[in-house]
């Protein structure tokens, strides 16, 4: 079992923690809990870089892309490696999930670990809402907290 977990920061009263894991080649499952969101979806990505020295701005640059093609939802064919869709708050600002994704591993070429796990403002529009950032970033607006992926202890 390969296990990583992420610690998120913000300027923006945001906090929380992503927990991953991974058996073998198989989906691995993506679990959180973030506080001190505004109710609603957020935009929910892996990106590139695991580099957080100018906060969550563009030292994180894009959706974790390697197999080059356009933004879209988690469960879509066509999407970012790094494309994890929306995370809900509720109404007490919090978002508490749990996924399962086929796309992020936690090895090999498409490894996330040593990557940024960013939050954002606004809900991912999954590549289908028309506007000029919809087949690159889901125009989910700013980045309100990341983190960067970090290998956890193997216990199996
Ligand atoms: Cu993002
Ligand atoms: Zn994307």
């Amino acid at each position: 079992m390969a296990k990583a977990a992420a610690v998120l920061n913000s300027t923006e009263g945001v906090s929380g923690i992503v927990h991953f894991s991974q058996e073998g080649n198989g989906p691995t499952m993506v679990s959180g809990n973030i506080s001190g969101l505004k109710p609603g979806l957020h935009g929910f990505h892996v990106h590139e870089f695991g580099d957080t020295t100018n906060g969550c701005m563009s030292t994180a640059g894009p959706h974790f892309n390697p197999t080059n093609e356009e933004h879209g939802d988690r469960e879509d064919s066509i999407r970012h490696v790094g494309d994890l869709g929306n995370i809900i708050a509720g109404d007490d600002g919090t978002a508490n999930f749990t996924m399962y994704d086929s796309k992020v591993s936690l090895t090999g070429k498409h490894s996330v670990v040593g990557r940024a796990i960013v939050v954002h403002t606004d809900p991912d529009d999954l590549g289908k809402g028309g506007h000029e950032l919809s087949k690159t970033t889901g125009n989910s607006g700013a980045r309100v907290a990341c983190g960067i992926i970090g290998v956890q202890g193997n216990d199996s």
